[in-house]
């Protein structure tokens, strides 16, 4: 063990904070690390240019084209990124073997490679039905007035639940399947109820076949607004809160879907106090955007207090939702992922009793005090040894690794 370790220990034991019962903690908090940062939100059909106002821009070479150079960059992701993981995956990432499947029809053998892969790496599965990026999806998905279209989308995100379900029986590990629709307006609306009653109809459809919740739990996003959906988006937060509390559903928290300073980090103590389990996607909005990739910022430290102050661990499943195209993906991925075990274990060194004593006793200006010489204590020395102990890389090495992959594999794709 380094000095410094040794002296960051003694630090934080002189403010009554145990380190080793820390990273004994984090070891225990999985992160469900996205597939789609890999080949921007691409996935495998061919389908030509994403929709639904998803934008990733950037063009830095050596995207993942195929399955195959998908799973060696997370593979390689992986190694860099220390602490229990999952994968998420979305619909279009099925393997098809050159076959056109439609979406509706998709079956657990399209995903046989994944779950084969989730073996192989001990990781569990988390998944999503892909509602954009389809000539059905231009005019809405579960919210559209042609019953048609949303039969579809209906059939598609319930074949997504049965694989999900197939997933967790097969790795053993509970899924979490989350659904997200683009559908709204880009401008002035007449009528707002009509398309959120059949929303509700379409959701109540999809989840009226009972699947074991040992398997699969299901998920609903919210999103404030889109780029083409700006006047409204028909899967509010209001609408989705709603729905998950009378159905027994998780919302899912995305942190780039609200106003731009409304944060969800204050909305995980409200909304468990209804809801069993809240799924986070966790990720960085800058202005118009919400996937920028995850930064060690004031507002991820503060997900993640709130997530580990309050025991809420097994509560909250967290996973990562960004996608940048103008950095080296690997390299993206993997200091956002990086970023959110680093808040975990920040959140995990806080003085427990101090600050809740503080606040008890109403002395503030000690509570204050106590939050502000955080930042300053040798936590970098922490998550040193914790990369260390868990074999991965720390600091530029991690760069080096990238750079390296760079020069072997993503270079030679172009
Ligand atoms: C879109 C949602 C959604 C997607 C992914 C790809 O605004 O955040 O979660 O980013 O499903
Ligand atoms: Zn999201």
């Amino acid at each position: 063990m380094s000095k410094c370790f040794e002296n960051a220990k003694e630090c934080y034991a002189s403010i009554g904070v145990d380190v080793e019962a820390a990273i004994n903690r984090l070891n225990e908090i999985p992160v469900s690390l996205h597939c789609w940062q890999g080949d921007d939100v691409a996935g495998f059909e061919n389908s030509g240019s994403l929709d639904g106002g998803l934008a990733v821009t950037g063009n830095y070479p050596g995207r993942a084209r195929n399955a195959e150079e998908l799973r060696a960059d997370i593979a390689k992701m992986l190694t860099l990124v220390p602490g229990s993981k999952r994968l998420n995956l979305h619909a279009i990432y099925a393997e098809t073997n050159g076959e056109k499947v439609e979406r509706n029809e998709l079956e657990t053998k399209h995903f046989a490679n994944w779950i084969e892969f989730a073996r192989e790496q001990r990781i569990g599965l988390d998944f999503n039905p892909t509602c954009f990026a389809h000539p059905l999806a231009v005019n809405g998905t579960l919210t559209s007035a042609d019953a048609g279209v949303r039969k579809f989308w209906i059939e598609h995100a319930a074949a997504c639940r049965r694989i999900a379900a197939d997933f967790g029986k097969a790795l053993n590990n509970t899924c979490v399947t989350n659904i997200w629709i683009p559908d709204g307006s880009k401008d002035v609306l007449y009528d707002r109820l009509a398309p959120r009653q059949r929303l509700m109809d379409s959701l109540d459809e999809i989840f009226s076949e009972k699947i074991n919740p040992k398997y699969n739990l299901d998920a609903v996003e919210c999103k404030l607004f889109g780029i083409g959906a700006e006047s409204c988006t028909f899967g509010s937060h209001e609408f989705y809160m709603g729905y998950a509390v009378s159905r027994g559903k998780l919302l899912c928290l995305d942190a780039g879907h609200f106003h731009p300073t409304e944060v969800i980090s204050d909305k995980i103590s409200s909304t468990l106090l209804y809801l069993d389990d809240i799924l986070l996607h966790v990720s960085r909005g800058v202005r118009w955007d919400s996937d920028h990739v995850v930064c060690f910022d004031n507002e991820l430290q503060a997900i993640a207090s709130e997530i580990v102050r309050h025991g809420f661990e097994k509560r909250v499943h967290i996973g990562l939702d960004y996608f940048d195209a103008s950095i080296n993906r690997i390299a993206a991925w993997s200091i956002g992922a990086r970023n959110m075990y680093k808040a975990l274990l920040c959140a995990l060194l806080e003085p427990a009793e101090m600050l809740a004593e503080a606040e008890k006793s109403g002395d503030y200006s000690t509570r204050l005090m106590l939050l502000e010489e955080l930042k300053t204590l040798p936590f970098g020395a922490v998550w040193h040894e914790y990369c260390k102990r868990n074999n991965v890389p720390c600091g530029m090495a991690v760069m080096d690794e990238i750079k390296e992959y760079e020069k072997n594999v993503l270079s030679k794709r172009n």
